[in-house]
């Protein structure tokens, strides 16, 4: 059975309509903030749970690392980390599912069990990936991103840098559309802390607005990145605030789901908001 999900069109800034939240569920041994606790399918559901409880609209698992430096791991592994939960969270919520992969048996498996959404942070490149994203019928976000986790740290040598993040993302929006993923299905993603300096990060933020004209709902990560540790001066288990900050700025320049760890706090952050748009309307 798979659940589409869909995205309403680009809102214009300010309009009523509110982001959708994206939870983080690490499904990895070497997470980079929760340390594996979570990496028993039981854990998993259980954070899943709490999640949805602080008002989580869609769960994205994944099995393997991709902050700055990780290396990759092998498919067998990859899947073995990541099934198992996606199966058990369809067949205890009804949310929408993501899962967090560029390897093509995972796509295929994850759809196969319940997710609706494949969330690539290498834009479907990988061989064979996109036409099992495609064979899938979910939907796909692809991000901008260079090089690979591993070796991206360094390649931050931009003209324009938001420039060339949307010259990519409408790029990939081109082959995937070539290759029978209907433009509805569609999410992109600026890649906040893939093979960008600190300043390109804020630079990409403050001018969001810019990826408006690729018609795609826009997903963005901010949480606990080094971004906001290097804004508030605070080590990873203390960006809680800096992360809702960040995210909000990003739903005000037009971001349609939020991808985060402290879901609570972004809740109440887009609350906030809300109630001031909606303040002295009637
Ligand atoms: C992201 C994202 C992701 N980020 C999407 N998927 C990560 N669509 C995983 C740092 O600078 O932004 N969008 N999946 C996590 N990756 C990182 C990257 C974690 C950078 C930390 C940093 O600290």
């Amino acid at each position: 059975m798979i659940r589409r999900f869909s995205c309403p069109d680009w809102p214009r800034p300010g309009s009523a309509e509110s982001p959708l939240i994206m939870g983080i569920l690490n499904a990895t041994p070497d997470s980079f903030y929760d340390g594996g606790r979570f990496n028993s399918v039981e854990r998993a559901v259980e954070a899943a749970a709490a999640m949805l409880d602080a008002g989580a609209d869609i769960i994205d698992v994944g099995g393997e690392s991709t902050r700055p430096g990780a290396e990759p791991i092998s498919p067998e592994e990859e899947l073995d980390r990541v099934i198992p939960v996606i199966e058990a969270l369809a067949e205890r919520f009804d949310c929408p599912l993501s899962v967090d992969t560029s390897t093509p048996a995972v796509i295929t498996l994850a759809v196969e069990k319940g997710a609706c959404l494949v969330n690539d942070v290498r834009a479907l490149t990988r061989p064979g990936a996109l036409e099992a994203a495609a064979a899938s019928g979910a939907s796909v976000c692809v991000m901008h991103m260079r090089g690979e986790p591993g070796d991206m740290a360094g390649r931050t040598d931009y003209a324009d840098v938001v420039e060339e993040v949307v010259s990519y993302l409408a790029g990939r929006i081109e082959e995937l559309m070539q290759a029978g993923i209907p433009a509805d299905r569609i999410l992109v993603d600026p890649g906040f802390g893939f093979a960008k300096t600190g300043e390109q990060n804020f630079v990409l933020l403050r001018r969001l607005e810019a990826l408006a004209c690729l018609k795609t709902p826009l997903l963005v990560g901010m949480s606990r990145k080094r971004m906001v540790g290097e804004a508030t001066g605070r080590p990873l288990e203390e960006r809680a605030v800096g992360s809702a900050a960040a995210a909000l700025l990003a739903a005000e320049r037009g971001a349609r789901v939020l991808r985060v760890h402290d879901v609570a706090a972004t809740r109440d952050a887009l609350s906030v908001w809300q109630a001031m748009r909606r303040a002295g309307e009637s």
